[in-house]
This record gives structure tokens, C-alpha cells and sequence, in this order.
């Protein structure tokens, strides 16, 4: 899997590139992220990426130019296939765990990230790309919601994860996806708070029916009623 990363800003993403599980996928040669500067692709003596919105407003938009060129330079510039153009916006998809899922079947994901009030429109009616917010709420630019993006995608990524089994019992993974239940490890009683007694039995039917109860119960306490 191959994350291509367009930024203003490259070097927020050097830690965690070398201090994550990224990191753990990238030195199994399971993944690699590339990242790209959009001012390489700005032209002039400032090289001016950014500028004011027509027809006034606050902020500033990124150009087109140096967009669009640098999209079309990294999508064709090696044999790696085109791979999906993300563009990072809050206007975009929300991003869930299914959404997840459809990406990380992707070969090669390209990230754009905007900086400043956002893009000029042109950037979005000439490359097409698909627009991915991570919630409500506004960002200063992309570059978080790319890195999220990037988080949960890897650890789909087969081979990621040290235990293929470990991401299937996440919340949002499981059947139905629900939250996940509670976890205990020792010791067995801490401040007078117990290990529930099925955990220690051994009995690994009724350890399963107490964890989907908990995950449902706290599916239905926190986000209204689970969906299956
Ligand atoms: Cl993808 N970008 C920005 N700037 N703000 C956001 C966002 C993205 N997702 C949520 N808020």
C-alpha cells in the first residue's frame, strides 16, 4: 500500500512517520508514504501558492496551479498505479470505519491537503477528487485528517498488525459494529474494583455472550441503540 501525501507542510509529518506502526509497516516493506511539497510545483520569484478570493472574504485559497500540477506530476510520475485522490475537506465524506475498510483496498491513496480557507473550486472540477472530512468540526489544514486517514488505513493493511486477529475484535470492527467491551488484565482486584468472575472462568462461551452483552450495553448507553 503507498500513501502519497501533498502538503504545504511535509515536516509534520516526519515523527510520525518514524515513531508509529506506520514505521513497523514501512520497515516490513508493507507500506510507504511519500511526500510531496505543493510549493515545488509554485512558480515566480515567491513562489506563491496562496491568494485572496475573488469577490472578497476572509483568507486565503490555494491557487490552482500549483495544485493541479503537482497532482498530475505525482500521479504519473513512477509505474505505482494512479491510486485514489483523496482531498481533505470538512466538506468531504465523513470518515467511519467502513469508509476505512473501502480505502484500504486500494493499492495507492494520494492525500491533499489544504491549508488557508481551502482550494479554488477549479482544483476540485478538474481533478474529481473524492472530498473526506473526519467530522464535524474545522481543522487549520489537512494534514491531521490525512495523518488520521493514513493511521487507519495502515493497520488494515495485512501484516500490519502483529496479530491479524486484533483489529476484528476493535470498536467498529465487530459484528455489528459496536463499541468494544471492557478489558481487564491484573491485577484481579485494584482498589476494591474486581475482575468480572466469567474473565477468570475459563469458560470461553460464556466469556464471548458477557463480552457482546458489555459491547452492546455500551453501544446502547453511548450511541443510542447498536445497529444489528
Ligand atoms: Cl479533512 N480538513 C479540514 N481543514 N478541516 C476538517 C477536516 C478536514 N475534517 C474535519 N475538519
Amino acid at each position: 500500500m503507498r500513501f502519497d501525501v501533498l502538503t504545504l507542510f511535509p515536516e509534520i509529518f516526519s515523527g510520525y512517520q518514524t515513531q508509529s506502526l506506520l514505521k513497523l509497516a514501512i520497515d516490513r516493506g508493507l507500506t510507504s508514504v511519500h511526500l510531496h511539497n505543493l510549493r515545488d510545483w509554485a512558480v515566480g520569484k515567491h513562489r506563491q501558492v496562496d491568494d485572496k478570493p475573488f469577490g472578497g472574504g476572509p483568507g486565503m485559497l490555494l491557487m490552482p496551479g500549483p495544485v493541479v500540477e503537482a497532482v498530475e506530476a505525482v500521479q504519473t510520475a513512477d509505474d505505482a498505479p494512479p491510486g485514489r485522490l483523496l482531498l481533505m475537506s470538512p466538506q468531504g465524506r465523513r470518515l467511519d470505519q467502513p469508509f476505512v475498510e473501502d480505502l484500504a483496498t486500494s493499492e495507492r491513496l494520494l492525500l491533499l491537503c489544504g491549508r488557508y480557507e481551502g482550494f479554488d473550486q477549479r482544483v476540485v472540477d478538474l481533478l474529481q477528487p473524492e472530498e473526506v472530512s473526519i467530522g464535524d468540526y474545522v481543522l487549520n489544514g489537512g494534514e491531521v485528517a490525512a495523518m488520521t486517514i493514513i493511521d487507519a488505513v495502515v493497520r488494515l493493511v495485512p501484516g500490519v498488525l502483529g496479530d491479524e486477529t486484533s483489529n476484528q475484535e476493535d470498536s467498529f470492527s465487530r459484528a455489528g459494529r459496536t463499541l468494544e467491551y471492557a478489558q481487564y488484565t491484573r491485577p484481579r482486584e485494584y482498589r476494591g474494583l474486581e475482575v468480572p468472575e466469567v474473565l477468570l472462568s475459563g469458560n470461553h462461551p460464556e466469556i464471548a455472550a458477557w463480552r457482546e452483552a458489555d459491547a452492546l450495553r455500551r453501544t446502547a448507553e453511548r450511541r443510542g441503540a447498536a445497529e444489528s
